[in-house]
This record gives structure tokens, sequence and C-alpha cells, in this order.
């Protein structure tokens, strides 16, 4: 048997390892949360809810790309309220759940913060980072001073961590992960999708309704452990890895940056739910290879050999 621990404690919310789903991959009902907790992760993560139901854009909403995915979904989602009751079943059933969420303006921040919370959310993740939609508080997150006021509000109203969701789309974002330590945020999951876009040659348009979407998958990943770096540097909170996670040496790069978990998400759909037990158990074969006993003894240790 071996003595490894792979348990991670980010901002007080103890996992059973370090990996979750991210944001809007499966996480639209409690029965899917539940089959990615048993494939392993050691939390669930909701797709972005919002204050009211939102029927997100026309499709089509995906298109793969090199390395990856573009989506263009528009925050589809069946309303906080709604969720409320598979956030219940789901800690019922011994689940931790990090509830995502949205708002139009500040305070809806603050109001669907405080029914996630009340709810029972094992932690909380603000997303101030979605590329998608036109409104300006999609994106509020390319903002230091919307990020900090955001993150503030949320943080009047909550009990449990609240992480906060940041973009790569945006000149500093070690910036804005200060902004968010300033508003209170007790961690950073770094990064959501980097715009992009894509044209069909043969019908001359591009193929997204909505022009451009998110990238994900493989073709992130370098971006997002850049991203993961500069904010490790420039702040003292933990920070959930996220972007081009694929397997487990993924997870350990973005351990060595300073990540205290992973966030995976594109990767299932060609690895399927068991992505998190293949991840875990890489990982722990990486940590007793190398003479490690947990996951905090490589956390960052990449940026000291910097
Ligand atoms: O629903 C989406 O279009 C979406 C969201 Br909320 C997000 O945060 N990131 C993304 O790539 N897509």
């Amino acid at each position: 048997m071996s003595q490894l621990s792979l348990s991670v404690d980010i901002a007080g919310l103890r996992l059973r390892n370090p990996t979750m789903n991210a944001a809007g991959v499966l996480g639209i009902s409690a029965s899917l949360l539940k089959r990615v907790y048993e494939g392993g992760a050691g939390a669930v993560v909701t797709k972005s809810l919002g204050p009211a139901p939102r029927s997100g854009h026309f499709n089509p909403t995906m298109v793969i790309v090199e390395g990856g995915v573009l989506n263009a979904m528009g925050l589809p989602n069946p309303g906080a309220e709604y969720f409320v009751s598979a956030i219940k079943a789901l800690r019922a059933e011994g689940v931790p759940v990090v509830a995502s969420f949205f708002g139009a303006s500040i305070e809806d921040f603050r109001d669907v913060a405080e029914l996630l919370s009340e709810a029972g959310a094992d932690a909380l993740e603000v997303n101030v980072s979605c590329p998608n939609v036109q409104e300006e508080l999609g994106m509020l997150g390319a903002d230091c001073l919307n990020t900090e006021k955001v993150t503030a509000a949320v943080k009047e109203v909550s009990k449990p961590p609240v992480f906060v969701k940041l973009s790569p789309n945006v000149t500093d974002i070690a910036e804005i992960a200060k902004a968010a330590e300033m508003g209170g945020a007790d961690a950073i999951t770094a990064v959501n999708t980097l715009k992009g876009m894509a044209i069909d040659a043969d019908f001359k348009r591009p193929i997204l309704t909505n022009v451009t979407g998110g990238l994900s998958g493989p073709a992130l990943k370098s971006v997002a452990l850049r991203c993961v770096w500069d904010i490790v540097q420039a702040v003292d909170l933990p920070v959930v890895g996220c972007g081009g996670v694929a397997n487990w040496r993924d997870a350990v790069e973005f351990m060595l940056a300073g990540a205290s978990a992973v966030e995976v998400g594109t990767a299932i759909r060609e690895r399927g739910f068991g992505v998190y037990k293949e991840i875990t158990t890489g990982i722990e074969g990486y940590l007793e290879a190398n003479g490690f006993g947990s996951i905090k003894d490589i956390v960052g240790l990449a940026q000291e050999a910097a």
C-alpha cells in the first residue's frame, strides 16, 4: 500500500485528489456530475449558473479545430434556483460541489452567490471570464476594478471559499489576479477559454453563429500554464489550473508551475469519465518515482528553478 497523500486543501476545501471537471463540461445535471465523481474526480464543478434560465446561442455552438475545440455556448443554464436541489442531492451523496456562476450586474453576482452558498455548495467559482457574450458583464474580469468589486460583493455573502475564474484574454492576468485578491478571493482558477474563431472556406463564412468562440484543449495548454505561472508570482492564493490538461503529465506540469489542483474538461471527449482516475493514478506514480510524499511537495517547484 502506498503511503502517498493525494489529497489537497484549497482554501479550506479538502479534496480526496486534485482533479475536477472544468465548468461547462458535464455540469448541467446532478446525474452527470455524479458520474464525474465516480470517474474519480476530487470534486465536481457545475455549469456556470445565472440568476435566470438562459437558452444560449443558436447552433452551431461548437466546432473542432486544430488542437482543441471552439465553443460559443452563450451561457445556457437552467438558472441557479433550479440547480439548488441538484447541489443538495450531490452533497447528500458525499460529492463535493463547486458551484460556478455568473451575473449580469454586481448585484446579480451577489444574489446568486448567496443562493448557492445557502444551497450548501462546498466552494463557489465566480465566472468573470466568459468570452462568448456581448454584454459587458460576461467579461467583467477583463477589468481590475470590476474584478475586485464583484469578488468583494460575492465574499460579503458567501460561507464557502470563493474561487475567481480568470480569462486569458487580457493584457496582464497577474494584475487581474491581484484585483481578485484585493476583493477577498480565496483562490484563483486559471484559465477560461481563449477567444478564437473558425471560418469555412467552402461556405465562405464563420462557422459559429456567434462568429467567435472560446478555445479549449491541448492548444490552450501552454497559454494556461504561463497564466498560472504569472499568477503564482503575483498573489498569495492557491491556484486551480485549467486549460488543456489531458493527462497526468499535464497535471504535474501545472502543479510544478504552482497550481494546487487542476480542472479537466475537453479531454473527457477522448478519454471519458475515467480521465480523472487516470490522471490521479499517474500523479501518484510520478510522486512515488521522484521520492515525494504529497502533492504539496511539488506545487510551485519549477518556480524555484527559474
Ligand atoms: O457558455 C459559454 O459559452 C462559455 C462559458 Br459560460 C465560459 O465561461 N467559457 C466558455 O468557453 N464558454
